[in-house]
């Protein structure tokens, strides 16, 4: 019989039953093995798989957070080719003075937990700014997480102030950084990146930012921008260095795919990933990251009712409330112009899907 013929108990290739029975025992795959799932995982059998291993990790559980975004600018020293958001594409440009960005936590959800704080990178602001900022917020707002800057800020920062980047995040901590958000990682491959995004940090900085975090105990989280103009094998070559770093570190929340979205940007001619290629990604990530906690649908991005979906294929966290205070995936095309939602659609939402919605705090421990 051929090695890889049909087990006529299960309807599986031989191959794809040996990675069921792997991932079924908890144990690791291979990226040969992540890479033949992309490949040839037929969406039901990768739906259960990447449930069988949330399961595991977090049971019925779904989690969300009350939060809000503050993006203190658009005009970026950057242009990334997939981006929307920035002065270079945006019909709009903004550049907030830190009084402004106050008023702004002044009159959001006063139970909201976390804040996070993330936009371009403006030639014009330096890691004192950002300080200054972050203080402030904590005066008004003592008990506010502060999740903010991608490691492509700090890198910015950082080399401007002439700190390395343990002494930038020591700096930065000192004054009320909490945690760093997943983005600036789009994929960990320097080579593409030339062609995505070709003026900013590289993988080599990206890994060693968050690294040194996690070794303050700053934790953080991961992003891969995906289904733009890269292979199955970069997604799976990005994935498996965040896997190594987390084998390092453990400082790692959340994975948050996030799918490239083409309105308005320089690959807008590139056709968007459907339904089925999401679930797959989503399945293939939380099956083959066995160690990173949590992954993220981010539903600002995909809309409501995608994000529910996911919640099949592996997602267990809906990030948060939102409350209407990011422009970056609305700008690119999101059917999400103005996202925000109640707890109590949040809750429903997750019910629907059949899992116990868990208000959180930032570091996943379950509040209320
Ligand atoms: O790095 C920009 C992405 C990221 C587009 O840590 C785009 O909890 C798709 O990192 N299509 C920033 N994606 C956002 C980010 C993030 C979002 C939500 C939660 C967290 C978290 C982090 O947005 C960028 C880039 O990868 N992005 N433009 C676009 N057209
Ligand atoms: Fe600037 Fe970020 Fe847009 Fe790149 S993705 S151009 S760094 S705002």
């Amino acid at each position: 019989m051929e090695n890889n013929s049909i087990d006529l108990l299960t309807g599986l290739k031989k191959s794809s039953r040996q990675i069921a029975e792997k991932v079924i025992c908890g144990d690791r795959i291979t990226p040969e093995e992540g890479l033949l799932l992309f490949e040839e995982g037929e969406p039901g059998f990768l739906g259960m798989l990447a449930d069988s291993v949330r399961q595991r990790l977090s049971g019925d559980q779904v989690f969300y957070i009350r939060n809000f975004h503050i993006e203190p600018t658009n005009i970026c020293v950057n242009k990334c080719r997939f981006c929307s958001y920035s002065h270079h594409f945006s019909p709009k440009k903004w550049n907030y003075s830190v009084d402004e960005m106050l008023e702004m936590v002044k009159k959001q959800d006063p139970e909201a937990r976390e804040v996070h704080i993330t936009g371009a990178v403006h030639p014009d602001k330096d890691i004192y700014y950002f300080a200054g900022l972050f203080s402030k917020i904590k005066e008004l707002r003592p008990s506010i997480h502060i999740k903010a800057l991608s490691a492509v800020e700090i890198d910015y920062l950082t080399k401007k102030a002439k700190m390395n980047f343990q002494q930038g995040l020591k700096f930065l901590q000192s004054s009320g950084l909490d945690s760093i958000p997943g983005g600036g990682a789009e994929i960990l491959d320097d080579p593409l990146r030339d062609k995505i995004c070709p003026t900013k940090s590289t993988s080599k900085a990206w890994l060693e930012i968050h690294e040194t975090a996690h070794r303050m105990g700053i934790t953080s989280n991961a992003t891969m921008l995906y289904g733009h103009i890269e292979s199955y094998s970069h997604r799976i070559g990005h994935m498996l260095q965040i896997r190594d770093l987390q084998d390092k570190t453990r400082g790692f929340n959340a994975f948050i795919p996030l799918k490239f979205k083409s309105g308005n940007n320089e690959l807008s001619g590139v056709r968007e990933t459907n339904l089925l290629e999401d679930m797959r990604n989503y399945a293939v990530a939380r099956i083959f990251l066995d160690n990173i906690p949590h992954l993220k649908g981010y539903w600002p991005a995909t809309g409501k009712a995608i994000a529910q979906l996911s919640l099949s294929f592996g997602v267990d966290d809906l990030d948060g409330t939102i409350s209407d205070s990011t422009r970056i995936y609305s700008l690119a095309g999101s059917i999400e112009r103005n996202p925000s939602m109640t707890v109590s659609e949040m809750e429903e939402l997750i019910r629907q899907a059949k899992r116990v919605p868990v208000e959180r705090n930032s570091l996943y421990q379950p509040v209320g």
